[in-house]
């Protein structure tokens, strides 16, 4: 846990009513000022920074899965390093995010508890399989260019820990989006073969990766809220264009096809026009009938039993550290 700033009312806050407390809060929010872990906060606002901010560290665990399936049988000993760096940093990403939801009041073994037993949403796109080398450039090149453009406008959150979080994550996940785009460069430019599996790598993963935006902005429950507090700078329809109009010419210089019919270039609108998404497998991705949801949650539970003994030593010796300070005070 840590804090960067105490409110600057101080003891004068108490002396305030909540509606006091709500519209200063909000002044605050329209400035453009840091809301910090000790400041006054309206409850939903927490409760919203607490849901998003574990959801997106449970993300970054249960992603580290369908690439770390390629690990041991990367073709090369250069993509198996890029690969294994690119995984750890993800554990990496997730150990931050926790620490900024727990600066909120929540616990670590409340948030783990509420993955483990299901209650708690993780992104969509990791309930999806990676049956080929293929797929780990187009995690690379799509989920996490997907996931760039979501977190790029989240370095100008309105809640600070989160935000100071979000740029190093940028900055690691752009390292990711180039090693996939290269790796999915190389297939491309390769044989005939490898050049079938990018493609069909990249049929597999589109749809997903534009269903991470969340839903439409007609269904999103929370964009109204986070929009107003500064949580969240653009709609989840925004993101998604952008997404679609940045990476739309990026499969063209791949010489690649992205699997929709629809997809046109709007000259008035200066802006790609696309087919419908499948709300409907969204829908059911995210009630647990993905095709990896229960492989996924298996794999984070045994991970979590198998580590207990290394939680157990760790709480012996700060145990024993603890017992140690009190003998040499005494
Ligand atoms: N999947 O009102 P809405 C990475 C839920 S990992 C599942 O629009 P909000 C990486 C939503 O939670 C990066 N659930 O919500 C790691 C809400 O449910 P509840 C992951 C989704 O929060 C390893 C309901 O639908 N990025 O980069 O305003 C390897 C209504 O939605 C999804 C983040 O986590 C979804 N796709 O907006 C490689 C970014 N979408 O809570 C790469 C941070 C929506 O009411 N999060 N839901 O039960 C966000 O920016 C926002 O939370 C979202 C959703 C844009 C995702």
């Amino acid at each position: 846990m840590y804090t960067q700033a105490l409110d600057t009312l101080g003891a004068e806050a108490a002396s305030l009513g909540e509606g006091a407390l709500e519209q200063r809060f909000l002044a605050r929010v329209d400035a453009e000022e840091k809301i910090e872990p000790k400041d006054w906060m309206p409850a939903r606002y927490r409760n919203t920074l607490i849901r998003q901010i574990s959801q997106h560290a449970h993300s970054e665990i249960v992603g580290m899965l369908p690439e770390g399936n390629w690990i041991t049988r990367a073709p090369t000993l250069k993509r198996k390093a890029i690969l294994i760096a690119k995984v750890q940093d993800e554990g990496g990403h997730g150990a931050y995010l926790y620490s900024a939801a727990e600066t909120l009041g929540v616990s670590r073994d409340q948030l783990i508890d509420q993955l483990l037993s299901g209650k708690a949403k993780y992104s969509s796109i990791f309930n999806y399989p990676t049956p080929t080398w293929a797929d780990v450039g187009a995690i690379g090149w799509l989920v996490d260019g997907a996931a760039i453009m979501n977190q790029i406008p989240l370095c100008r959150c309105s809640y600070g820990p989160y935000a100071r979080g979000m740029v190093r994550v940028c900055r690691e996940e752009s390292f990711h989006q180039r090693q996939g785009y290269d790796l999915m460069l190389h297939l491309a430019r390769g044989t005939p073969e490898q050049k079938r599996m990018a493609q069909e790598a990249l049929n597999r993963w589109w749809w997903p990766a534009l269903m991470m935006f969340g839903p439409s902005d007609a269904n999103s429950t929370h964009s109204g809220d986070s929009q107003r507090w500064k949580i969240k700078r653009f709609s989840n329809d925004e993101l998604r264009q952008k997404f679609v109009d940045f990476t739309v010419p990026q499969a063209k210089f791949l010489d690649l096809s992205v699997p929709d019919p629809l997809l046109r270039w709007d000259e008035a609108k200066q802006m790609h026009t696309f087919g419908p998404i499948d709300w409907n497998e969204f829908d059911q991705v995210l009630k647990g009938n993905g095709p990896c949801n229960v492989e996924r949650l298996a794999a984070r539970r045994h991970a979590h039993a198998e580590g207990q003994w290394v939680r157990d030593a760790a709480s012996a010796y700060a145990e024993k550290q603890r017992q140690r300070a009190i003998t040499q005070a005494a």
